[in-house]
């Protein structure tokens, strides 16, 4: 049997990538996933080669129940356990009204985020002893709902209802669960929800000093570093500039 290790799905850009590099600068042992190839491979490297940790690439659509079930397989295969399950990968695409919304659009999102993220935490759990700790990566908009929000905030309303609901399953096998939900944060989430628009993108983090990757990746890195008798449940993060989903203060001119 190896080392403990961390996986962290959605770990190519963002918020994924960022707890990446944290937890392995602690010396962490990691699986980063992700369906872009050549950014893990390249990320594996430059982590493995600057702290001397393990750090394992692995590509899958937590989308597909097989590459998810075969990722869990491939680990088990090689004798992996893990101590950290980091449920990340997700997205936002488009924000129009419900009555113009894109039905692919919305199947992606709930694919992704919420049925993706339940296998993984199906198939990785296996590979998990009793006192492992999930991280589950929610979000404002799964505390609130805001114009064009619809989809995306009822998909991470889910993340935060099972978030819970995994907490009373899991209790007799004294695994905790966590959920980080962050407010507007400048990843490359928003240049996927307007599909590589990126003037309009920029738009949304305009006049005002956002959240940055790394501002999560410490509370990430905060949960995990807890005793064992506790357990961070919720975590809301919202940048100064803002006050709820729908209450942002920009810089004024001249300000
Ligand atoms: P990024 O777009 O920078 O990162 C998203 C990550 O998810 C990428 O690594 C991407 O990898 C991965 N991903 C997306 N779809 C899939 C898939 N089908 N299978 C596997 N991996 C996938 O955005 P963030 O870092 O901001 O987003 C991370 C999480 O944080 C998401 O769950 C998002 O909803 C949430 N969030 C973001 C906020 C923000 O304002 N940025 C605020 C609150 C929550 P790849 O494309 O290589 O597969
Ligand atoms: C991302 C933050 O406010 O765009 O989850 O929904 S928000």
């Amino acid at each position: 049997m190896q080392d403990s290790f961390t996986l962290i799905t959605g770990a190519s850009s963002g918020f994924g990538q960022a707890i990446a590099r944290t937890l392995a600068a602690e010396g962490r042992s990691l699986i980063i996933t992700a369906r872009r190839k050549e950014r893990l491979q390249r990320l594996a490297e430059e982590l493995s080669g600057q702290t001397g940790v393990e750090v394992i690439p692995l590509c899958f659509d937590v989308r597909s129940r097989d590459e998810v079930e075969d990722a869990a397989e491939e680990l088990k295969g090689r004798g992996i356990q893990l101590n950290h399950l980091i449920n990340n990968a997700g997205l936002a695409l488009g924000m129009s009204d419900i009555a113009n919304g894109d039905v692919e659009d919305w199947d992606q999102m709930i694919d992704t985020n919420v049925k993706g993220l339940l296998y993984a935490t199906k198939s990785f759990l296996r590979l998990m002893p009793d006192g492992g700790h999930i991280v589950n990566i929610g979000s404002i908009a799964g505390k609130e709902v805001y114009p064009g929000g619809n989809v995306y905030c009822a998909s991470k309303h889910a993340v935060d209802a099972l978030n819970r609901a995994m907490r009373i399953d899991l209790l007799e096998r004294r695994i905790r669960v966590s959920q980080v939900a962050p407010g507007l944060a400048d990843t490359e989430f928003s240049i996927v929800r307007f599909k590589g628009d990126t003037e309009k993108a920029k738009k949304v983090y305009e006049g005002l000093v956002p959240l940055y990757a790394q501002d999560i990746a410490d509370a990430v890195s905060f949960i995990l570093s807890r005793p064992e008798h506790v357990c961070i449940n919720d975590m809301v993060i919202m940048a100064t500039a803002q006050g709820s989903a729908t209450a942002v203060r920009r810089k004024l001119d001249g300000e």
